[in-house]
């Protein structure tokens, strides 16, 4: 029996991506390296350092641990900067009433997000008190594919990872919750999101009678 949801941040409650976007590419370009919203597709749900470093590499570029930190930085900073445009009304469409239901139903619900930043998106989106408890990027230090993130939850949560189920949409957060032992609802597209128990189109249509059948 399912006893809590647990959810990613990014493309699952809220686009940040086109954020990310505007911030990679102002480092790009400052760089002289050519990145398209493409490239961006490849930065999805992968962490701030992994992400330069495929930056970098489009690039052929090659820094040292020293100068990859400030760059990171300068990113991040740019990326928090245009996070002030970010408004409540771009939490994407059903999430919200989702978030009620569940907890209506006495269903835990937790953030897990590799994002150092997730606190300061769900403060934007007005829906800190909407989840049991957060878990980012700043308390773990393996990221997703490893399922520290979400077992990390669990313990928070107090449920059993078999009691969970993850929504997910990027394709090594799919294999954290798996490796975690819960079951995993994709986000997205099942081309790239197959080996999760299911996969809907948006996290928003999903409905809660449906967590009997997982
Ligand atoms: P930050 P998620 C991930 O969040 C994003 O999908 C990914 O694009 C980003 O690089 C990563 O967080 C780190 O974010 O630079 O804010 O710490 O999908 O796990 O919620
Ligand atoms: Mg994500």
């Amino acid at each position: 029996m399912i006893k809590a949801c647990i959810f990613d941040l990014d493309g699952v409650l809220v686009d940040t991506a086109q954020y990310h976007f505007l911030a990679w590419s102002r480092l790009a370009k400052e760089l002289g390296i050519e990145f398209t919203a493409a490239d961006n597709e490849r930065l999805k749900g992968v962490s701030r350092m992994r992400s330069l470093e495929i930056i970098l590499e489009l690039g052929g570029v090659s820094l040292s641990e020293t100068e990859k930190a400030d760059l990171a930085d300068k990113k991040n900073k740019w990326f928090v900067e245009y996070l002030g445009q970010m408004v409540p009304g771009e939490i994407f469409p059903g999430v919200k009433s989702l978030l009620e239901r569940l907890r209506e139903m006495g269903i835990k619900v937790a953030v897990a997000s590799s994002s150092k930043n997730a606190e300061t998106v769900l403060g934007l989106l007005h829906i800190q008190d909407a989840f049991d408890t957060v878990v980012d990027g700043t308390m773990v230090t393996n990221a997703k594919p490893d399922p520290e993130i979400f077992l990390l939850a669990a313990r928070k949560l107090e449920v059993d990872p078999a009691e969970c189920v993850v929504f997910e949409d990027a394709a090594a957060g799919v294999e954290a919750a798996l490796a975690a032992g819960m079951k995993c609802i994709g986000v997205g597209s099942p081309t790239q999101l197959g080996h999760a128990n299911r996969v809907i189109a948006k996290a928003g249509e999903f409905k809660t009678t449906e967590l009997k059948e997982l």
